[in-house]
């Protein structure tokens, strides 16, 4: 049967508010907004539709016409909605805040933000992986973007930084190569979202300066629990330049305030299927329930004396500057309070340039920094179609812009005045703005001078000394996990000599790991490649490398997962939920279905079914079944592996001796780290929660 027309059920009198336009200063902009809520539907152009299901045809089974203007203007902005994805970093998820000020340090900086204690910079941050795809899932093994945009009085500052300190190569010519080895290969197609396969480990063989890095991304550094819980870095050495014009090198750092936890690689592998979205879910989930996730911003400032002194080159990206020789000052604090209305309008368009700095900050000369200054502003073209992409309103500095820069796709200030030049000798608002170079941007004045040449320098030559202090400052448990991270990806390499060169690198970096790989590949330990300058294995152990021994001993902000039936008994269920919410911990509930459960003559709501709900969504787990409850879960394979998997990560496990069955089943042998909620008290278990794993359980993967 052939539709009727309906009639719009759309009021059609509301009366329509026009939004102020953008000012000239680029503030503003709400006329980019749609309103939401009781609106009548329009098209792009304003006008008021009358009907949005059908289109506009020549009688009731006739052809659509041509002149559906309405059916054109909708299917004519769909078929371009989708724009290039970030050549890297793709995947990624944004939410606004705020920088504090937490102490003035104008004798560094003359940068606006940095001059009185208490000042505040609006913010937007986006979190990303490097490789995958946009579709990809979160938990890939990769470094993690940590890109931050900060609105300042002067300008937009963006520290385009990554959870790893150091990167994998020395000069950006290199960047491409790197990024083709890792991405998918290209005769095939795969793999998505992993360095686990031969170009990517072809490269970095060949490339031994990667060597540092990739005992970073080897590490549980590159699987992080959530993005809340691990450290940003601006990773090359800036400049901080005062009033006076006095410079000195600085390196950014972000320290979480939640403490850093990382997941196994068992774990990131089946969160991946079991919630791809993993992080970005937690970062929403924390932000709109008010546990606002908190950074410290720190600094390492230090002069050209100890630039000369120290044993690297502070111009080498693959080198760190360890805490304990330099410390960390925190001068201030960043709060992320309000995700996004739109991810297309604001994390898929937010464009970060690492050129986007303020007076009072500047470059160094880092080889690999001075390559990306060309590169972010060029691929924001290509990505955003426009050089007008700073118009967009999460782009757009939120202090004045005055310039002569006109036109270009996309032009949406109307630029008033007659001149659009200078010098000119027009007055008054026909004049436009005219640079200061009292208040503008002055470079540090460095002197330079040398022979052009293509050269890396030998200050550049040591690419294992600082690769063993990270093996060295690690945990054994953590030094395991780099073991197992490297036979993993190595092993998924087909070429057999890859496997062999990386080996012999990795012997230069330290002949125990090297081994160690070696015996989990079931290879021969190869001769220790040829390497520029001999590695030193005598560098001081950095404590301040290691998540197990630098972060504080916090709960807060973590998930425990309550397995519940009918009959679960309602005063241990609250006696956790109370002793979690004292530590700032959320309990989430598991039941058999996602139906809920029946407890005393209430029938409660379950967040999970549990076949739906592996406990590594979880930080530890409770199981709180009645004791027909536990005897029909211990007969269902999701829930023995629920308990069998949070047991084998090594997680805290509190269970009613209702749970014994279920505990049986799972093969789960009670011991420092599993308590029985009848021997032991709901707060003590989530006291002993705040050590977040318990590593003294010897299991092997
Ligand atoms: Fe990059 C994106 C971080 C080296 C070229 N990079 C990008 C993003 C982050 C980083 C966090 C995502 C920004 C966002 O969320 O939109 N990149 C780094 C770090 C590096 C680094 C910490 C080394 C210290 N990058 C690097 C080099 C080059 C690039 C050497 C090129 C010479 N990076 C880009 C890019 C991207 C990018 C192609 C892709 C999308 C974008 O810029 O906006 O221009």
């Amino acid at each position: 049967m052939p539709q009727t027309p309906k009639k719009s059920t759309a009021k059609g009198t509301a009366k329509r508010e026009v939004p102020a336009p953008r000012d000239r200063a680029g503030n503003g902009g709400e006329t980019h907004q749609l309103p939401v809520g009781d609106e009548v539907m329009t098209t792009a152009q304003g006008a008021p539709l009358s009907d949005g299901q059908n289109s506009l045809r020549a009688g009731d089974r006739g052809p659509t016409l041509l002149e559906d203007f309405a059916l054109r203007d909708k299917i004519f902005h769909f078929d371009h909605e989708r724009i290039p994805e970030r050549v890297v970093h793709a995947r990624g998820v944004g939410a606004h805040g705020y920088l504090e000020t937490l102490e003035a340090i104008p004798e560094l900086t003359r940068a606006a933000l940095f001059q009185e204690k208490g000042t505040r910079t609006e913010a937007f941050v986006r979190f990303s992986t490097v490789a995958g795809n946009l579709g990809s899932a979160d938990l890939a093994r990769d470094v993690r973007g940590f890109a931050v945009k900060l609105y300042t009085s002067e300008g937009n500052w963006d520290l385009v930084g990554n959870n790893i300190p150091v990167f994998f190569i020395q000069d950006a010519t290199k960047f491409p190569d790197l990024v083709h080895s890792v991405k998918e290969e290209q005769d095939r197609g795969w793999p998505q979202a992993a360095s686990a396969h031969d170009t990517f480990w072809d490269f970095i063989s060949l490339m031994p300066e990667a060597t540092h890095m990739v005992m970073w991304t080897m590490s549980d550094r590159a699987i992080p629990r959530s993005l809340r819980f691990m450290e940003g870095f601006g990773v090359h050495s800036f400049r901080l330049v005062n009033a006076a014009g006095e410079s000195r090198f600085v390196k950014f750092h972000w320290k979480p305030r939640q403490g850093m936890q990382s997941v196994l690689w068992d774990e990131a592998v089946k969160i991946n299927g079991a919630d791809p979205d993993f992080h970005r879910r937690d970062l929403h989930a924390a932000i709109t329930k008010g546990d606002l996730p908190q950074w410290d911003l720190g600094i390492q400032v230090f002069d050209d004396a100890f630039a000369d002194q120290f044993d690297f080159d502070i111009l080498d990206p693959t080198k760190l500057i360890p805490e304990e020789i330099l410390p960390v000052r925190v001068i201030a604090r960043l709060t992320l309070d309000r995700v996004v209305d739109n991810i297309f309008a604001e994390t898929e368009q937010v464009a970060f340039c690492t050129q986007n700095i303020v007076p009072g900050i500047d470059f160094s000369n880092d080889p690999l920094l001075q390559g990306r200054n060309f590169s972010y502003l060029d691929t924001q073209l290509s990505r955003l179609g426009s050089t007008n992409f700073t118009h967009i309103p999460v782009n757009a500095p939120r202090c004045p812009v005055a310039h002569f820069q006109r036109d270009g796709h996309m032009q949406t200030m109307p630029q008033a005045g007659r001149a659009n030049y200078e010098p000119n000798s027009f007055t008054g608002a026909d004049r436009g703005p005219r640079a200061d170079p009292d208040s503008g941007f002055v470079s540090a004045p460095v002197p330079e001078s040398g022979d052009k040449r293509r050269i890396r320098a030998e200050s550049f030559a040591d690419h294992y000394s600082q690769a063993n202090q990270f093996w060295r400052s690690q945990t054994p448990v953590e030094q395991e996990h780099i073991v197992g991270g490297f036979a993993f990806e190595l092993g998924k390499c087909e070429i057999e000599g890859i496997r062999t060169r990386m080996l012999a690198n990795l012997v230069n970096v330290d002949p125990d790991l090297a081994t160690r790989v070696a015996t989990k590949l079931g290879m021969d330990l190869p001769e220790a490649s040829e390497s520029a300058v001999p590695p030193r294995h005598d560098l001081a152990e950095s404590p301040a490398l290691s998540i197990l021994k630098s972060t504080p001993q916090i709960f807060a902000g973590r998930k425990i997962g309550v397995v519940v039936t009918d009959g679960t008994p309602t005063e241990s269920l609250a006696g956790l939920r109370k002793a979690a919410e004292a530590a700032g911990a959320t309990v989430e509930l598991i039941g058999p279905t996602a139906g809920g459960v029946q407890l005393g003559r209430r029938k409660v709501p379950v967040d999970h079914a549990i076949a739906g709900a592996p406990s590594v969504l979880f930080d530890a787990v409770a199981l709180l079944p009645s004791a027909d409850g536990a005897a029909e879960l211990a007969k269902r394979k999701c829930a023995k592996d629920f308990v069998a998997d949070a047991f084998g990560h090594q997680k805290f496990v509190a269970h009613s001796s209702d749970a014994q069955p279920l505990l049986t089943a799972a093969g789960v042998e009670a011991d420092g780290g599993v308590f029985d909620l009848g021997d032991r008290s709901a707060d003590e278990f989530v006291d002993a929660c705040t050590a977040l794993r318990f590593w003294e359980r010897d299991v092997q993967p």
